[in-house]
């Protein structure tokens, strides 16, 4: 009887071996002059893995990030002014963040982790944020435009 359990678990190593889950890194840049002209992270929305981290890079001075919503249980994020900052997304869900002093300016960002299970609360608290954004307050919709629903 002891074969076939040997063979099974042979079966589930190979198994795991051709499918290994290699968390991705994704870079967000924090830019003076983006695409559409102005303060911009760049790209807007990252779509992510739980595990996976994103790195925030100050390609240009006077910005940093801050999280303004995050799924439930997820510690908020805030990155020192002119820092690079990595954080890793463990938990599924919608991430809405800006840069505090260009909030203004919609310096914005979505990241979307797997399956986007807070999106109604983030589209609640994101109405509260719009009046904020004085510039180019179209980038929040368009940014959570691109969030995908679950498979
Ligand atoms: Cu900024």
């Amino acid at each position: 009887m002891k074969r076939p359990l040997m063979t099974l678990a042979a079966a589930i190593a190979v198994m795991l071996s051709v499918t290994p889950s290699v968390a991705a890194e994704h870079k967000v840049l924090m830019l003076n002059y983006g695409k559409d002209g102005g303060m911009v992270f760049e790209p807007s929305y990252v779509k992510a893995e739980p595990g996976d981290t994103i790195t925030f890079v100050p390609e240009n001075s006077s910005h940093y990030v801050q999280s303004y919503v995050v799924p439930e249980g997820v510690t908020p994020w805030k990155s020192k002014l002119d820092e690079a900052y990595s954080v890793t997304v463990d938990k599924e869900g919608v991430y809405l963040y800006y840069c505090p002093p260009h909030l203004m300016m919609a310096m914005i960002g979505v990241i979307q982790v797997g399956a986007p299970v807070n999106l109604e609360t983030v589209r609640q608290k994101a109405e509260k944020l719009r009046p904020k954004l004085v510039m180019k307050g179209e980038r929040l919709e368009a940014a959570l435009a691109q969030v995908t629903p679950a498979p």
